[in-house]
């Protein structure tokens, strides 16, 4: 995908929020510091459009991002983060689940993994409440890098007999050498019918 713009839109708690439901959307979501801060950061080609942080649990809203002016990306709440306090953490279910029930612009959404760790319950029950609404789900695979290419493919059949996914449903991805990237545009392109947008020959030509 080429990106002509990328921009912070805004960030919400509640439907009333949110920005007009006029673009197509797709959704990240996953357990803090699995890198969903750095693949939207990968996919949109800036380094510091999405805050990334050592710190985890420090994204505790739903932020919304454009791309070209016919997509939103959307930044969904970390969950399963334990020093993050209770009070805090009881609002992550609600808020994730309100955007993902009553948001008729969403169509599609992508679950990250950290290739290294074992899926655990809290993200199984998730992956099957997701796939349960009827919507399109992916699983990202991330932090590839961490592996070489056989072990990180060993790694991607021990999580499909674990979820169940098809090879098809399933992505590695690394923010690092950006390994993912092309396939996960071409599945955002297909869920919300956005096909790539060459620059204009006008915008190609400001930049000599
Ligand atoms: N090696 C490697 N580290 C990554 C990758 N993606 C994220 N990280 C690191 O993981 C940490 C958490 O990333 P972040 O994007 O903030 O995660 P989030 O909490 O899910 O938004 C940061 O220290 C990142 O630098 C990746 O693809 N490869
Ligand atoms: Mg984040």
């Amino acid at each position: 995908m080429h990106i002509r713009s990328a921009e912070f839109v805004t960030s919400a708690v509640k439907p009333e929020q949110y920005p007009p439901a006029d673009l197509p959307e797709v959704a990240f979501l996953g357990r803090s510091n699995v890198g969903k801060s750095s693949m939207i950061n990968c996919l949109v080609q800036r380094k510091n459009l999405v805050k990334t942080s050592q710190q985890p649990g420090k994204t505790q809203l739903v932020n919304f991002f454009a791309v070209n002016g016919h997509l939103r990306l959307v930044d969904l709440p970390g969950f399963g983060y334990a020093k993050v306090p209770k009070a805090v953490q009881q609002q992550w279910g609600p808020m994730i689940e309100t955007y993902i029930e009553n948001r008729p612009t969403l169509c599609g959404l992508f679950l990250l993994m950290d290739i290294r760790r074992e899926v655990q319950e809290e993200e199984g029950r998730l992956l099957q409440w997701l796939m349960d609404r009827g919507l399109p789900v992916r699983l990202v695979l991330t932090k590839a890098d961490k592996f070489s290419r056989s072990a990180a493919l060993g790694r991607q059949k021990a999580l499909m007999r674990q979820t169940g996914l098809e090879a098809e449903n399933l992505v590695m991805f690394s923010a690092k050498t950006h390994q993912g990237r092309e396939e996960v545009w071409s599945w955002i392109s297909s869920m919300t019918g956005v096909a790539e947008t060459r620059p204009q020959k006008e915008e190609a030509c400001k930049s000599f």
